[in-house]
Parts: structure tokens; C-alpha cells; sequence
């Protein structure tokens, strides 16, 4: 009689056990499942502080602004020379900026497919998450170009604007 009642006991802290335990693992699934923010992404490309004379002219670049495949350059003219583009992700959604030659305008650029012939480009600020901004400083040759997002349908969605060098 005495032993039964033990091992009801013992049955009952086990089941409360269980429950406890169950009632804690439930609680590390939510914490665990919660999303960690993504602080992982790689720093935006920064151009080496020697390639930066005081000189260089400094453009302010705008992506997903107004509509999410907008990009404004300000300013959009700029003498030949070091030029330092500072680039920002004010859009929802991932970004890039590269600067592409474009002696023939935008329309010299489009490729079969919606996406931009990158030949000759001379840099760019690659993968810009939401909210997230990044430096390029290139030697700019007098000349047209175009700013644009390459990411899959983004430059066939309007994603470039025109710079004047020289
Ligand atoms: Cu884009």
C-alpha cells in the first residue's frame, strides 16, 4: 500500500515534470524561432581612402526613391575626376548601383532580357540592403553614363538615371 502510494507520487511529479518540461521547450522554440535581425550582410564596397583626393567631387546617390526602382544622382553633372558616390538604399527591397559608360544613352545599354550591358564598368556599390548605404570613389573620364540597379528587373523596371561628366 505504502510503495503504491509512492509511485503514484512519483507518477504525478513525473507527469508535472513533463508538462514543466514541455511548458520550457515550448518557450525556447518561440525564442528560437523568433528571426534574429540579419546584421550579417557584408559591409558596402568602400573605396580605399588613397583613391580619394580632397578633391573629388561627391554625388549623392538615391535608390528606391520615389517608387522602388527609382534612383536619383544629385548632383547629375560633374567635373572629369575623382568622383566619391554615396549611395543609399531608401527603397524596401535590395539594391545596386553601377556605373556604366554610356556614350549611346540608356537605350545602348539594354540587352535582350531587360537587363543592362555592364561593359566597361567602372564600379559599383553592390547588394545594398533596406536602409543600408555604401561609398564608391572612381577617376571619372569626361564622358556620358548611366547609374543603374541591375538586380534582375529592376533596370528594365526604370532603374537608371544619367550622369554627365566633363
Ligand atoms: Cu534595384
Amino acid at each position: 500500500m505504502r510503495h503504491r502510494t509512492l509511485l503514484t507520487v512519483t507518477a504525478v511529479l513525473a507527469a508535472a515534470g513533463s508538462l514543466l518540461l514541455a511548458g520550457c521547450g515550448g518557450d525556447d522554440d518561440a525564442d528560437t524561432s523568433t528571426p534574429t535581425p540579419a546584421g550579417t550582410s557584408a559591409p558596402a564596397t568602400t573605396a580605399p581612402a588613397s583613391t580619394a583626393p580632397e578633391a573629388a567631387s561627391t554625388v549623392a546617390v538615391v535608390l528606391g526613391r520615389p517608387v522602388e526602382f527609382g534612383i536619383t544622382a544629385d548632383p547629375a553633372t560633374v567635373p572629369a575626376g575623382p568622383a566619391t558616390f554615396a549611395v543609399s538604399n531608401a527603397g524596401e527591397i535590395l539594391h545596386e548601383m553601377v556605373v556604366v559608360p554610356a556614350p549611346d544613352g540608356v537605350d545602348g545599354l539594354t540587352l535582350d532580357g531587360g537587363e543592362a550591358d555592364e561593359t566597361g564598368a567602372l564600379g559599383e556599390v553592390a547588394d545594398l540592403a533596406p536602409g543600408d548605404d555604401g561609398t564608391l570613389t572612381v577617376d571619372l573620364p569626361a564622358g556620358d553614363y548611366v547609374l543603374l540597379c541591375n538586380l534582375p528587373g529592376h533596370f528594365a523596371g526604370g532603374m537608371y538615371t544619367a550622369l554627365t561628366v566633363g
